[in-house]
This record gives C-alpha cells, sequence and structure tokens, in this order.
C-alpha cells in the first residue's frame, strides 16, 4: 500500500477534499475506474482526502474498494451515511443512531405507513429490500434495493415520468414531518429518511471535533465535490455551507477533470 505523509505534514496539510460518492468519484453503484483511484492517491500526497457517501460503508466498499483493499485505507476520512459512520485513519469515530432518536413506537409506524404505500403503488417491478435499515437513516425503495442495474435504470426513467417518489416523499412529510425527519431523493431508486440536520453536513462535526483535538489538524479549505448539487438534492446542504467550497460536478470525468486542473496533478 501507498504511504502518504502524516495529516499535518501534506504540502496543503489545512486542506480537506471531500468528495460524493454516487455519480462523483463513480458511475451510480458502479465501481471506481484505476484512473480515479489513482487521482485520489496523488491528491493524498498533498491535502487530506474523504468521501461523504449516503450509502453505508458496505455500498462504499464494494464501489471504491475491492476484495483486498479496505475502502478506509484508501482516504484520511471516511463518512459513510452522510458521517454518521466515520473513519479516521482507518480507525471508527463515535457514531449517532436513527433508532434511538426517533424511537421504537415512532419509527413502527413509519414502517408500517410505508409498506403499506409501497403495496399499493403500481410500479413496472417489485424485487425485495424495500426498506434498509441503517445507522443513521433508513432507505426507501418503491421498486427494492435487490433491483439489478437495468432494473435501476428502468425505474429511474419511469419514476421521473411518474413522480412516484416525490409523491411519497410529500405524503410522508405531512404524515410524520412532526418528528423532525428529512426525506432526501438521493439516487435512482429511493430516497433517505434522516432526522433533519443529519445530511451531509454532519460530517463537518467530526472536522471540528479534529481541530478541538490536542495536536488535531485545523481545517480552513474544506472542498467539497457533488453531483446532486442542486436545491433538494443530497448535496445541497454541504455544498452550499459557508463552511465549505462547493464544487459541482456533471459526472466522474468531470471530477477528474476539476481535480487535476485546481490541484495541478
Ligand atoms: O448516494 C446516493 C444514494 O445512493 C443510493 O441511492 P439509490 O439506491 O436510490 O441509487 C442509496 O444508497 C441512497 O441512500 C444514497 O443517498
Amino acid at each position: 500500500m501507498a504511504a502518504y505523509p502524516p495529516l499535518d505534514q501534506r504540502p496543503l496539510a489545512d486542506t480537506i477534499v471531500l468528495f460524493d460518492v454516487d455519480e462523483t468519484l463513480t458511475k451510480a453503484r458502479r465501481h471506481a475506474t484505476p484512473e480515479m483511484l489513482d487521482l485520489l492517491a496523488r491528491l493524498r500526497q498533498k491535502a487530506a482526502i474523504g468521501f461523504v457517501g449516503g450509502s453505508n460503508l458496505v455500498k462504499q466498499q464494494e464501489q471504491i474498494g475491492s476484495a483486498s483493499v479496505n475502502v478506509t485505507t484508501l482516504f484520511d476520512w471516511c463518512f459513510a451515511e452522510n458521517g454518521l459512520t466515520a473513519y479516521r485513519l482507518g480507525e471508527e469515530l463515535p457514531s449517532n443512531s436513527f433508532i434511538e432518536y426517533i424511537g421504537e413506537d415512532n419509527y413502527k409506524e413509519l414502517v408500517k405507513f410505508a409498506l403499506h404505500y409501497i403495496a399499493d403503488l403500481d410500479v413496472p417491478v417489485k424485487r425485495g429490500t424495500f426498506i434498509e435499515f441503517r445507522n443513521g437513516m433508513i432507505n426507501i425503495s418503491p421498486v427494492g434495493r435487490n433491483a439489478s442495474v437495468e432494473e435501476r435504470n428502468a425505474y429511474e426513467a419511469f419514476d421521473l415520468e411518474n413522480g412516484i417518489r416525490k409523491k411519497f416523499v410529500e405524503v410522508l412529510r405531512e404524515k410524520f414531518g412532526h418528528l423532525g425527519l428529512t426525506f432526501s431523493i438521493g439516487g435512482q431508486i429511493s430516497f433517505d429518511v434522516f432526522p433533519t440536520g443529519w445530511d451531509k453536513t454532519y460530517c463537518l462535526k467530526h472536522l471540528e471535533a479534529e481541530a478541538e483535538k490536542p495536536g488535531g489538524v485545523k481545517y480552513k479549505t474544506i472542498h467539497f465535490f457533488g453531483d446532486k448539487t442542486f436545491v433538494g438534492g443530497n448535496d445541497y446542504e454541504i455544498f452550499s455551507d459557508p463552511r465549505t467550497i462547493g464544487h459541482s460536478v456533471a459526472d466522474p470525468d468531470d471530477t477528474y477533470k476539476q481535480i487535476k486542473e485546481l490541484f495541478d496533478l
């Protein structure tokens, strides 16, 4: 494995570059290319790097890591589920939990309602895992998370035409908004549900905690690269946060190009 200078000894030691995953570092649910991994490794020689993804760590391991490489070794900071699961230099940081926040009874009501709603939905195909329970959020999918890549693409097109997720989210906001939840459509086939404020800006709490630690790095410049930076997209909050410099990308090729230019790589 490549060796990297300690965080406080990199040429741009007070700079961190954070990346969304799907459509920023990789195509949706696909593997990172060797060229992208090489670019990240070169950038890591200069500044700290991290990812901040909505999905859980298992997905980022599949997409960026490999059978022999743990994704937590490829970044200084790993923020899965918006930072609710976090690693610094391969070590897990303290976390927070969706179920503790919402409580079992409210959670049961939400799940009962959502599953009934999905049962009544007329979508071209239904697969399995309609609700995925994660540490810091739940993910709800009308087609089911077991959909294949082809089924995902077909569902996404159908959803765009028929506003299935948009309507679903409106109904849930109406019924469960009082629980302080945010409903965020970030990917192709699903939406995330998490306590308001536990969006991607959540990961910045870890960087603030780092600055407070004796010998911790104080990041003065926090770049964020993401594709869903528009209002309502799941990158919007961190992209527009005054603590970050936001960069909007069209796809992983665009990320590659912008990083090469910005950091002279
Ligand atoms: O990273 C964006 C989103 O990716 C997945 O969405 P989908 O399966 O709908 O394409 C999910 O992991 C979702 O949680 C995440 O926000």
